[in-house]
């Protein structure tokens, strides 16, 4: 039961615009929206049949962000930060969806999409500098410029493992959920994985289901989310300090304003004081644990620290000792998503809940109506592959995007993306990636990420409109250093030390780079900024 949120695709169209963006989630709308202000006209495509991204296609359960909705939200119009009301302190996916439907009716956004419609193919022929995008539709529209809003997170994907395609009985992704809703009860219900997608949904399920069997292979770490309804005074004091708390988060690693800027080292303080600020931190219902001291994410010691003082929460909070010790994640805490919860390590008190730690005894087959594990057969109704998705690049070399003098996307990027500041690669002219990777993305506030993508992009196609300049790309040198300087500051932290998504190291094959800019969302902006104070530096235009 995947859900491909697919109306018929509506009648093909060939026409010739200024700029094409792929994708209408958060990123795609506001680049539609500020690109039409440049007095561009704009071409936007969207695989699902409305708008959201991430929020249309991830309907599991129990999701909903794990940063507080008055910084995870749009800060580009005062207008539409002063209007809207957001219900909770972490909203829940229709609510954002909800928001996101807003802004493009808000903003007059949907005449410029075409829905039901994948971009399978963009060529740039040198001769006319035209990039031609064609879709899965028969679409062909030729643009000077692509703006790729393609999701980070957007190419779900499935384990390999064998006798999956035989189970009789009905699977789900979390990412392609359907719309409809599942109605769980009286079923016995598997679930495979335990990332953030995995936490959220397994408390829900559990509540329905007859029986839920949890089949972990790396325990994460998951703080408690404490979300509540927000008060009305809580948010007519937000509305009063908007630009104050959007200032603040440009001024932080993660793109938060509520998560402080460390300044101490964890080592340089008594284990008494480091226990308050983490029992602090934990009590506060946000991941901002990572931040407490400036050496968590670059010091073994210092990691351990944190990483223990979590440990020792999953013992305290499940009762079974033998499941509890299975659920202690074993990575230094931040070097994998840190995950928000509700009720997460509680839900394995539950007599309905069984964990499977496939970690010592692997699943070894699917068939039709069991999950077999080295040691054991589980009988189950309802299977949930909450295995996550190929990340960052995956979606963008889905795409068959070169040139007509034959470099591509995928030859670029064999060993690894290589992009200069995340935002273009050498050799594909006009071309720009909203929150690629080489730019901190993933590891900050995506809105705060996308708003700096984007007015960045909309600055320099104005610059070229006004200098008459055709073509933008990144020369290779520049290029070359800024991929050394990422991957450079990666491999000073502790990120690299845990498989994870950020390293691709969750599809097989996949090069293992650490894709991500780990410098922050602060000293990223000042880099950005400062290449177009120096003329574009590291650009070539044509
Ligand atoms: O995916 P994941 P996700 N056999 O890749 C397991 C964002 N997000 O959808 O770690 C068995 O994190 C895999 O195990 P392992 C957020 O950025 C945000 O949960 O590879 N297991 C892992 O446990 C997040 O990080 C929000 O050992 C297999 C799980 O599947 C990102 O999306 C909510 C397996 C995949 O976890 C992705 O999260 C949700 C196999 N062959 C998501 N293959 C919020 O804002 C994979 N697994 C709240």
């Amino acid at each position: 039961k995947l859900n491909t949120q697919r109306a018929d695709a509506p009648a093909p169209r060939h026409r010739r615009v200024d700029a094409v963006v792929v994708g209408a989630g958060f990123g795609g709308l506001y680049a539609l929206h500020k690109l039409r202000s440049l007095g561009l006209e704009v071409q936007g495509f969207e695989a699902g049949s409305g708008v959201g991204g991430t929020w249309f296609w991830n309907r599991y359960p129990g999701a909903r962000c794990d940063f507080e909705s008055v910084e995870y939200s749009y800060s580009f119009s005062e207008e539409l930060q002063q209007e809207w009301s957001w219900s909770e302190r972490y909203a829940a996916q229709p609510e954002i969806l909800r928001y996101i439907n807003h802004v493009a009716d808000r903003f007059d956004l949907r005449p410029l999409i075409r829905l039901n419609t994948r971009v399978v193919s963009a060529v740039f022929d040198r001769a006319s500098a035209l990039w031609r995008v064609t879709t899965d539709a028969g679409d062909t529209v030729e643009a000077r410029y692509c703006v790729m809003a393609s999701g980070n997170l957007s190419t779900t994907k499935f384990p390999d493992i064998a006798g999956r395609e035989s189970f009789a009985g009905d699977c789900y992704h979390t990412g392609q959920w359907p719309a409809e809703g599942v109605d769980f009860t009286g079923l016995r219900v598997g679930v495979i994985g335990t990332g953030s997608s995995a936490i959220q949904v397994i408390p829900l399920v559990a509540q329905q289901a007859e029986h839920l069997v949890v089949f972990q292979r790396t325990p994460p770490y998951t703080l408690p989310a404490r979300n509540r309804p927000v008060a009305p005074q809580e948010e007519q004091a937000w509305k009063r300090r908007y630009n104050e708390i959007r200032e603040a988060a440009k001024r932080t690693i993660s793109g938060i304003a509520a998560f402080c800027k460390p300044t101490q080292s964890a080592l340089e303080v008594s284990e008494e004081e480091r226990r308050t600020a983490y029992e602090r931190h934990w009590g506060d219902g946000r991941t901002s644990i990572t931040r407490v001291y400036n050496d968590l994410l670059v010091n073994e010691a210092a990691n351990a620290t944190v990483s223990k003082f979590v440990q020792d929460k999953v013992r305290e909070i499940v009762k079974d000792p033998v499941v509890a010790e299975a659920l202690v994640p074993r990575h230094f805490l931040g070097t994998r998503r840190v995950c928000l919860d509700t009720d997460y390590y509680e839900t394995y008190n539950r007599a309905n809940v069984t964990l499977v730690d496939i970690q010592r005894a692997p699943i070894e087959v699917i068939t039709p109506d069991a999950v077999r594990t080295a040691e054991k057969e589980y009988p189950l109704d309802a299977l949930i592959f909450a295995t996550g998705f190929d990340a960052m690049t995956g979606t963008l070399l889905a795409i068959d995007i070169r040139t007509s003098d034959g470099v591509t996307l995928r030859d670029q990027w064999s060993a690894g993306p290589r992009t200069y500041l995340g935002l273009m690669t050498h050799g594909l002219p006009n071309i720009f990636f909203v929150t690629g990777p080489g730019s901190p993305s993933v590891l900050t506030n995506m809105i705060l990420s996308i708003e700096q993508h984007v007015d960045w992009i909309a600055q320099c196609l104005a610059d070229m409109e006004r200098n008459g300049q055709a073509l933008i790309e990144p020369e290779l040198a520049a290029q070359d250093d800024w991929v050394d300087h990422v991957n450079g500051l990666a491999a000073k932290t502790l990120y690299p030390r845990a498989n994870s998504w950020y390293l691709g190291t969750n599809v097989p094959g996949k090069p293992r780079v650490f894709m991500p800019y780990v410098g922050g969302a602060e000293a990223y902006r000042k880099v950005c900024d400062e290449v177009v104070a120096d003329g574009y530096r590291g650009f070539a235009f044509g």
